[in-house]
């Protein structure tokens, strides 16, 4: 068990990592610079031909802009025993069942998942016709619905613990299993993202921030993964944070998505993107164009801090912290996936990044080095 976890922690250590001091606990957390990896191993057509989000509707616009509330019915209570082989979580009865899933600290990555219960931790509801999946990262592990029904859903990720943390969606290509899945990570990220697309996810927050995405999620077996590692570099779906989510059919008549407020997008290696985005709550569509997988990491710069400081940083061996705070975002987008990131950003000098790593030869450099690193400002 031990060596599964070296093997893991070694190959995601020879990433850079990044030392971000947290504004909240003020204690330094060190978190993986490289998020994820994928081969270049083709993948069954039928899992990465949909995009995940269609292109937003300006119809639901007022409803859907005006409100975030968490999910609006309470938690109820759902007694399961742990499963030893477990493959899903518990499937939600109703759109209130709640589940935790998570793993002792230290168990392999392959191990099964254990499942008790939450109470008002994860819930769902809906918000202008979209549900809404509420999900707490802590550290480590993820309270969140064992189930849900596909189509838009409003995913709300508050971070509980002491350590940063996101929450990467996995779609499982047809007929792999969580239990393989957890196998291939034991073996290294090159195994694992061979097996799966990503439809996005919320980005990396600071302790006590949310994040929130909309992703339009196609029926099939996910698994939610953190990739960020703590200072022993174990990265956190190690640690627990690698729980499935069985998405069930969409119901017949799809909830529109909400207008945004533009588009972002994402390609080999750069972004597309506003210069300036409004301050306070707005929502744009982000859209992978390139042939890598790509995330929209949203981080604020210290005052007195510019994006050029950023490169530097990236492009020399990392010393210190960064000069970034961690503000959410948009995680790894599939080529051709879509997802909507829902900002609520104070004014101010930002970076977009992407840490995800180059796909075209084996443990590639993050995308920052290759240019993923854009400034924007939020007035
Ligand atoms: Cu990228």
């Amino acid at each position: 068990m031990n060596g599964t976890l070296e093997v893991v922690g070694a190959r995601l250590g020879r990433r850079r990592f990044l030392i971000i001091a947290g504004a909240t606990a003020g204690s330094a957390i060190l978190a993986a610079c490289g998020g994820s990896k994928a081969t270049d191993t083709p993948k069954p057509a039928a899992t990465t031909a949909a995009p995940t989000t269609a292109a937003p509707t300006s119809a639901a616009a007022s409803a859907a802009a005006a409100t975030r509330p968490a999910g609006s019915v309470a938690a109820s209570a759902v007694v399961s025993t742990p499963a030893p082989t477990a493959t899903t979580a518990p499937v939600a009865t109703a759109a209130a069942s709640s589940a935790v899933a998570t793993r002792p600290a230290g168990s392999a990555v392959a191990s099964s998942v254990s499942a008790t219960t939450a109470s008002g931790s994860a819930a769902a509801g809906t918000t202008g016709g979209i549900q809404t999946m509420v999900i707490e990262a802590f550290d480590y592990g993820y309270k969140t619905l064992g189930s849900i029904p596909g189509g838009p859903t409003r995913v709300q990720m508050k971070n509980t613990g002491k350590d940063l943390h996101h929450a990467q969606f996995m779609l499982l290509n047809t007929g792999v299993t969580p239990d393989q899945l957890g196998a291939a990570f034991a073996k290294g990220p090159d195994a694992a993202f061979g097996l799966v697309t990503f439809p996005g996810g919320p980005g990396a927050i600071l302790p006590g921030g949310n994040a929130e995405v909309i992703l339009n999620l196609p029926e099939g077996q996910y698994m939610i993964a953190c990739f960020i590692a703590s200072a022993d570099k174990i990265p956190h779906l190690a640690k627990g944070m690698l729980v499935p989510l069985k998405v069930t059919a969409a119901p017949a008549v799809a909830a529109p998505l909400p207008a945004v407020n533009g588009t972002i997008t994402l390609f080999d290696f750069n972004f597309t993107m506003p210069d300036t985005l409004p301050a306070g709550k707005s929502m744009y569509t982000v859209a992978n164009t390139g042939a890598q997988f790509h995330e929209f990491s949203v981080n604020q710069l210290p005052p007195g801090k510019t994006a050029d400081d950023v490169k530097a940083y990236f492009a020399a061996p990392p010393s210190g912290p960064p000069p970034i705070i961690p503000m959410g975002g948009m995680n790894a987008l599939t080529k051709g996936n879509t997802g909507i990131v829902v900002l609520d950003l104070t004014p101010g000098n930002y970076v977009a990044i992407c840490n995800v790593p180059d796909q075209s030869k084996p443990n590639g450099d993050p995308h920052t080095h290759l240019g993923m690193i854009k400034g924007f400002t939020v007035k």
